[in-house]
């Protein structure tokens, strides 16, 4: 654990919005903040933003990061903690470079900590590394998990104890040259189906017991208009991007996402952690800096969405997590937030 700590002094906005505006962490960069609570504390698993100097592009090469730093708090607006190093690429085994927006999930006394890496031929896949402490020193495995794919795991575990993990994001993210089941280098790194085609969907696939594979061929979520009809990948103020979060809420499931290059948090609904998704609408107008991406987690029996913006640097590869309080109308619809 580092001395770096940072009170996260509680702001509101004109609406009364309370923690908005306010980095969690302010002496290291700080993006993709999964949440969650293990034993009454709440953990934040995100990417740790460096300077590398690599060149900006829609490849998303200038995200070069090479660790994960887990912060913790006891209470939203509370002290936030920076565990240090959790793990590092020189000690992936299959480690080619980038790694990209993490989760976690625990089971069975032990913390799993999933994340997306290029490997040596230069391929995201999914990684998973294992640890009896919450904030690591995580270990990865040797290879990483057979049939992922792309970027952005992130993991539900349902009420009736089964987890499931959803994975993928276009352009940098790669989900376009996985379209006909195979990695496919030859098709160009922002290719995505024609306008009027229907767009990409998220993968997705149950977790064996054991937490380290999958139970399951990994299978696309759909995502469907009011409309009942799946987006068009011409519609990027809808289609998915990256960045996908699960979460439960009154039995219903909520699976939420990054249009990407329209810079929108939205959200769609089901009945099944294996979808279909109705769009019900936008979550969070954009931030400053080009990515967005989030996590939504009950705490003490409210309901906050932690994301980032570049606040800090003004440049979109160095960002800071924040958290906000996440508002429902009395049916279940997510008010939409303007940061
Ligand atoms: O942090 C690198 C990438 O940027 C993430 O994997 C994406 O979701 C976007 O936030």
């Amino acid at each position: 654990e580092t001395a770096a700590t940072e009170a996260a002094a509680p702001a509101a906005d004109s609406t009364g919005r309370k923690y908005l505006a306010q980095p969690l962490v302010k002496d290291i960069y700080t993006a993709d903040p999964s949440a969650h609570v293990f034993n009454g504390k709440i953990y934040i698993y995100p990417s740790h933003d460096i300077e590398t100097g690599m060149p900006e592009n829609d490849n998303g090469d200038h995200f070069a990061m090479r660790d994960y730093h887990i912060l913790s708090m006891d209470s939203i607006g509370g002290k936030v903690t920076d565990h240090g190093v959790a793990l590092d690429t020189k000690d992936i085994p299959w480690a080619g470079r980038q790694l990209w927006a993490p989760d976690a999930a625990y089971k069975n006394g032990t913390y799993y900590l999933y994340f997306p890496l290029k490997d040596k031929q230069d391929v995201f896949r999914i990684g998973v590394a294992t640890s009896k402490s919450p904030t690591g020193p995580f270990k990865a495995e040797a290879k990483p998990m057979e049939g992922s794919l792309s970027i952005d795991p992130a993991v539900f575990t349902d009420t009736d104890g089964k987890t499931y993990m959803y994975m993928g994001g276009i352009w940098g993210g790669q989900l376009q040259r996985w379209r006909t089941g195979k990695y496919d280098a030859s098709n160009p790194k922002m290719q995505e189906p024609g306008a009027q085609k229907t767009a990409l969907g998220p993968k997705m696939a149950r977790l064996s017991d054991n937490m380290l594979s999958f139970a399951e061929p990994v299978k696309e979520v759909q995502i469907l208009g009011q409309d009942g009809k799946p987006f068009l990948s011409g519609d990027n103020t809808h289609r998915f991007f990256e960045g996908g979060w699960l979460h439960k809420y009154n039995g219903k499931y909520y699976f939420s996402y990054s249009t990407g290059d329209t810079h929108l948090l939205v959200y769609a609904t089901g009945t099944s952690p294996y979808g279909p998704f109705t769009y019900q609408g936008v979550i969070m107008n954009p931030v400053e800096g080009w990515t967005t991406h989030h996590s939504i987690v009950e705490v003490g029996g409210k309901w906050y969405i932690f994301y980032h913006d570049t606040q800090l640097s003004g440049k979109t590869w160095l960002r800071n997590v924040k958290v906000t309080e996440l508002k429902r109308t009395p049916d279940g619809r997510i008010e939409t937030i303007n940061p």
